[in-house]
């Protein structure tokens, strides 16, 4: 059916809204188009997949609906990774004058049956879709929605329901990630123990022509801000800290530095209030170089998100020496690097691609993730290969996601090879970089070494937290994937013993104990995660109802 035109509900602020993810299970695959391949893990589905019982494991909300949620004065219920029998029991339990439902593309299937729940069990509800599946070309015809809302959705629900869009973004409390697990064991939730995610803006200005982010907010040259200036930033972030309790942030922006004056007049105020933060970032490697390494670090980046685009790409921002550089350099400054590299590009061939990725993998980064060359309808790329007849028509959204296989007609290498190939990139990197988990170990030490003694105590208060766990826990599981990975490559594993030493040296009394004592219970459990993955054994994220202004029907 047609979407209607937008005018304001009419019963305004005073209509109840329920805001809800796509329903699971994630991790299997059924009829609706959850594919085993692709969990709701960040790090396991795209990152650290190979890495076996060492994949570093957590879940992360719909982050989307939770600030429409806060920025809206109407009563509003937010349901997350619902099971199709809990979004049916909310919808019976509760009259809803609007059912906003939030999905990206290749969860289009599950989007259809949602509405169809709703006409059948709310049928005087009004349907709205916002988030990334509002991009694909005719989606109207797919699902039977009233609105699709395309791009930033609070000030589209201001606007719908009659209040002021342009009212300041209130942003909510958001834990970071869930449930996180490694090595078998899952960690506890310790309030303040995880970083607080803040969104400063949305969209990238880059405007990279495979980028769906970028182009789903406006493309090249446009981005919006939640936070407008570093003062915005720093009062918000301050906000967080006190009811969170945390010290570490998780800065959802898909390229926090280039927005350069905004980060140093947090910085500014940073060392203003002697604050001594960690900042996990996305930023591309053209918006690092415009920083020294002790801005960075007084900054507070602790881990960075990067694309290393390969040097012979037309997306590359440096040369590929540079980026080798680059990544050693943060390295030794103790912020850790994630990678992340496309396989498939239109340059790739069958001779030249082990050699790139070989050469992505001798980065070294702590992490690293591949994904496939994807046209993801709404992008550049898309209209692209769609124009030249190169978009292969016949394949399920649901498995267009980037890990599986091309859903475009390569020059030069065919759709199952793509797999392979990619599946292989994740497997040397562990092979050649041992598990991520080490990795990030040494780059902890490093950073402890080189600004244990610095004059600022704010950097010095943030890297004695952060080897706080390098001598404990951390120096146990190093004993651990020491002896596991003398399976996997026997070099690998005299390195991790060597970096075991040098933590040992470091704390000799604490970090011998805890290996010691913790050593054999993580082995353990090592073992026992493998053996439950071996068989099958996959995770899903705990379903959360929230609401918000709310008073029950009478
Ligand atoms: C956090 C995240 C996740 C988390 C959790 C997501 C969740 N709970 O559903 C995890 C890690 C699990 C995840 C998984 C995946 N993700 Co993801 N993820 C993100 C990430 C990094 C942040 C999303 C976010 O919160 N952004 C900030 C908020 C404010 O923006 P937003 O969500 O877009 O919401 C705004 C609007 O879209 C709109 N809106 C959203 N919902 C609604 C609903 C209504 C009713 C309305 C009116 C408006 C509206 O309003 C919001 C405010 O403006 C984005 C990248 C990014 N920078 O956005 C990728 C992204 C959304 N993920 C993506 C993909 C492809 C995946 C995966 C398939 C993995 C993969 N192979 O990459 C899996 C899917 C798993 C599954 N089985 O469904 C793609 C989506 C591509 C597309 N065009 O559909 C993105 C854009 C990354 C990318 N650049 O490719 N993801
Ligand atoms: S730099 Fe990164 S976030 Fe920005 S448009 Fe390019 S791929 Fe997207």
């Amino acid at each position: 059916m047609k979407p209607k035109q937008v005018e304001t509900h009419p019963k305004g602020s005073h209509a109840r809204i329920l805001l809800s993810s796509v329903f699971g299970p994630y991790a299997q695959d059924d009829e609706f188009g959850s594919r085993s391949i692709n969990p709701m893990e960040l790090y396991h589905n795209q990152v650290t997949r190979a890495q076996g019982s060492f994949s570093l494991r957590m879940f992360h909300r719909s982050w989307g609906i939770m600030m429409i949620q806060e920025n809206i004065s109407a009563p509003c219920s937010v349901l997350d990774f619902p099971t199709r029998k809990a979004f049916a029991r909310e919808l019976t339990k509760n009259h809803y004058d609007i059912v906003g439902i939030s999905s990206i593309i290749v969860n289009v299937g599950k989007v259809r049956e949602m509405c169809r729940m709703v006409r059948e069990l709310s049928p005087d509800s009004v349907i709205v879709v916002g988030g990334h599946v509002a991009a694909i070309p005719g989606v109207e015809t797919m699902i039977d929605a009233d609105h699709i809302v395309r791009g930033e959705g609070i000030s589209w629900m201001r606007r719908y329901l009659g209040e002021d869009e342009h009212a300041p973004i209130r942003h909510p409390l958001i834990v970071s990630g869930l449930e996180t697990r490694i090595m078998g064991i899952r960690l506890p939730n310790r309030k303040g123990g995880t970083a607080a995610t803040i969104i400063p803006s949305v969209g990238c200005p880059m405007g990279c022509n495979f980028c769906t982010t970028s182009s789903f907010f406006g493309g090249k040259g446009k981005f919006i801000n939640f936070c407008e200036t570093g003062d915005e930033l720093f009062e918000v972030m301050c906000g967080i800290e006190a009811k969170l309790k945390v010290h570490s942030f998780f800065v959802m922006d898909e390229n926090f530095l280039l927005h350069r004056t905004r980060a140093l007049r947090l910085l500014e105020l940073m060392k203003q209030a002697g604050k001594s933060w960690e900042l996990s970032i996305f930023a591309s490697a053209n918006a690092i170089r415009k920083y020294t390494m002790l801005e960075l670090v007084e900054l507070g980046v602790s881990w960075v998100w990067m694309g290393l685009e390969s040097p012979r790409s037309t997306y590359s921002k440096l040369q590929g020496e540079e980026v080798g550089q680059l990544t050693r350099e943060l390295r030794k400054h103790g912020i850790r690097v994630q990678g992340s590299t496309i396989i498939g590009l239109e340059h790739h061939t069958p001779d030249n691609i082990v050699g790139e990725i070989e050469s992505a993998v001798g980065y070294q980064t702590d992490f690293h993730q591949f994904m496939l060359y994807t046209p993801v309808p709404g992008t550049p790329l898309y209209k692209e290969m769609s124009e030249q007849g190169r978009l292969l028509t016949d394949m399920d959204p649901a498995d267009i996601h980037g890990q599986f296989k091309f859903n475009f007609r390569h020059a030069a290498i065919s759709r199952e090879d793509s797999k392979r190939f990619l599946d292989w990139a994740f497997w040397r990197d562990f092979e050649i970089n041992g598990p991520s988990l080490y990795r990030m170990c040494q780059t902890t030490l490093l950073g402890w070494q080189r600004y244990k003694d610095h004059p600022d105590p704010r950097i010095r208060e943030r890297f004695a937290r952060e080897v706080k766990k390098l001598n404990s826990a951390y120096n146990a599981a190093l004993w651990v994937m020491e002896r596991e990975f003398k399976k996997v490559n026997r070099s690998v594993s005299e390195r991790i013993h060597k970096l075991r030493r040098e933590v040992e040296k470091e704390f000799p009394v604490v970090a011998r104990l805890c290996a010691a004592s913790l050593g054999p219970i993580l082995l353990w459990s090592t073992r026992r995660e493998e053996r439950r993955l071996a068989k099958g054994r996959t995770y899903e994220p705990p379903t959360f109802v929230e609401r918000r202004n709310w008073v029950s029907a009478s």
